[in-house]
């Protein structure tokens, strides 16, 4: 039974996260695909709906709309989740995925979006030597958040994983991770493992074709 429906697009990382949650959930959500290269996102009709005018955005069975893939991600666990395993209601846990959604959000998305948004726009070439600098920063945290755990945020998978993996598989294509972040390496393998994956998958090998003419090499 389909219980909303998700605008989305497959390139767009914070989709993937959103997609990874359907699929971890085993809930069915109807795909609108919203083409940013025909600019369909500036739609007033769209803009009705998102006015910040991004995707994911979702509207549920219920009419609540959400825009924001970390802010739709803990409503569906909320509201579809069999248990909070993916989204922990325990404080201290929650505080913990917490951080690391909102440090994808402040810190990893926008290295990506100051990298991709002028690629889309105006063909521009990257990764400029300090786009490397700061994303080699980003990944040197993301390996210490680890610090031999399995996942981001201690031993159980979690929207932070999803949220992180949407952005990382696509930036590793501009940026690879250097040997020396063992810790992120075998993160990233570990979330190509899951049963659900291919719901990032997808998108993110649409990805690495999508930028390839674009990289300084
Ligand atoms: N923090 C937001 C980022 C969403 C975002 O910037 N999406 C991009 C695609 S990856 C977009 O829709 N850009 C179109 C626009 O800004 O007009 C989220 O997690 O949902």
């Amino acid at each position: 039974m389909v219980v909303g429906k998700l605008y989305m697009l497959d390139l767009s990382p914070p989709a993937r996260a959103v997609l990874l949650v359907e699929k971890a959930l085993g809930i069915e959500l109807e795909h609108i695909i919203v083409d940013l290269f025909k600019s369909e996102q500036n739609s007033a009709e769209y803009k009705q709906l998102n006015p910040q005018h991004t995707v994911p955005c979702y509207v549920d069975e219920d009419g609540t709309i959400i825009s924001d893939s970390h802010a739709i991600m803990a409503y569906l666990v909320g509201k579809y989740g069999k248990n909070d395993s993916l989204y922990p209601k325990d404080l201290a846990k929650r505080a913990v995925v917490d951080q690391r959604l909102h440090f994808e959000s402040g810190n990893v998305f926008p290295t990506l979006r100051v990298m991709v948004f002028p690629m889309w726009t105006g063909g521009e070439k990257c990764p400029t030597p300090k786009q490397i600098e700061t994303l080699n920063t980003q990944y040197d945290f993301l390996n210490k958040f680890l610090s031999g755990k399995p996942w981001m945020a201690g031993n159980t998978v979690t929207i932070a994983d999803f949220s992180l993996i949407s952005s990382i598989s696509s930036l590793l294509h501009m940026v690879p991770i250097d040997s020396k972040y063992t810790d992120l390496l075998a993160w990233v393998k570990r979330c190509e493992q899951l049963p659900y994956y291919e719901a990032n998958g997808k998108g993110a090998r649409a990805f690495k074709e999508f930028v390839k003419p674009f990289l300084i090499q």
